[in-house]
């Protein structure tokens, strides 16, 4: 890969959040419940989710063109190359079981809509920067991974999430080479229940698309794109903090915390800009992806750690 070095550019004024859209987030969540959407399930079933959701103000920016974002991505299930859509056809996203186990009230299973259906969905504009030094800015639909934790009612001992994709060789041709499969991928509970960690289940205003990883997926943008793990089959909580697939792979170049800091070079490369993709541009990147007013505080005491790799 040829990266571009270049350094010491100001971060534009319409990159940063501003501080009354953050204020508002209340009033617009009370919107959507004023509304009524939660009102409009037949009894006894699951809401089927509608698409598009109410976008959440505090989280706005101009996306990616779609055609360019569901044309580039990252899915090795179904090869090494950006252009895992075609190969993505494959999938069959519904049915869907998801397991939801390990330390929790009582583990069980469900249906992949009735989850969904279950949660109260939201839009977010969130910046994604993959660790192959590449953004793109894209409207995710989903719900926060704290209703879903709240759902699950972790216990105490619970101290990380492990997130697994599926495993079908068969269907995903990508599982028949030589990596750690199924995909892997881990948050500290402290992370999951952050604001900011979204389940996603659409994607420019639609219901999720296979090569964005339906039926569900995690994204959690202060991160490398490898940890917004896609299309999710089991969900467990530990006490043991989870070997990720990338971990398993290349452990010299990916770690558990993977949190964007333009100041520590991958191995072999620099992560000091992003090419932004759909444009001809180069853009320096932000520490946490510039979201640290939201979780810049998760890793206080945690310096010790490898949190940028
Ligand atoms: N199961 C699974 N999840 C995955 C990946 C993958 O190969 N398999 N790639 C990751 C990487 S490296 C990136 S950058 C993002 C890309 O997400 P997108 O295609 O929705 O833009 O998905 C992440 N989630
Ligand atoms: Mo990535």
């Amino acid at each position: 890969m040829n990266i571009i070095h270049r350094k010491g550019w100001e971060i534009s004024e319409r990159d940063v959040t501003p501080e009354h859209l953050f204020l508002n987030r209340r009033s617009v969540l009370k919107g959507s419940a004023a509304l009524g959407l939660g009102a409009i399930a037949p009894a006894g079933s699951a809401l089927s989710a509608t698409y598009p959701a109410p976008a959440n103000a505090k989280f706005t920016g101009t996306p990616t063109p779609e055609d360019v974002a569901s044309r580039y991505n990252n899915f090795y299930e179904f090869g090494l190359t950006k252009r895992a859509f075609v190969a993505a056809e494959a999938l069959k996203p519904r049915p869907w079981r998801i397991k939801v186990d390990g330390l929790i009230d009582k583990p069980f299973e469900i249906e992949a809509d009735d989850l969904i259906g279950k949660m109260t969905l939201e839009e977010r504009i969130y910046r994604l920067r993959c660790v192959e030094a590449w953004s793109m800015v894209i409207p995710w639909t989903g719900f926060t991974l704290k209703q879903l934790v709240e759902f699950a009612k972790p216990s105490a001992s619970a101290k990380y999430i492990r997130f697994e994709t599926f495993f079908d060789p068969k269907v995903a041709s990508g599982q028949r080479s030589f990596f750690p499969w199924p995909y892997v991928e881990g948050l500290t509970i402290e992370e999951a229940t952050n604001d900011l960690s979204l389940m996603v289940t659409g994607v420019y205003g639609k219901q999720l698309p296979n090569v964005f990883g339906a039926p569900l997926r995690l994204m959690v943008p202060w991160k490398y794109g490898f940890k917004s793990i896609k299309s999710i089959s089991r969900i467990s909580f530990t006490d043991t903090r989870p070997q990720t697939f990338w971990e398993a792979a290349g452990p010299g170049e990916y770690g558990f915390w993977a949190n964007v800091n333009p100041q520590v070079p991958h191995p072999r490369w620099s992560q000091a800009s992003e090419e932004v993709v759909g444009t001809a541009d180069r853009k320096p990147t932000q520490i946490f992806n510039g979201y640290g007013e939201f979780v810049a505080d998760l890793y206080k005491g945690l310096e010790g750690e490898k949190l940028y790799m």
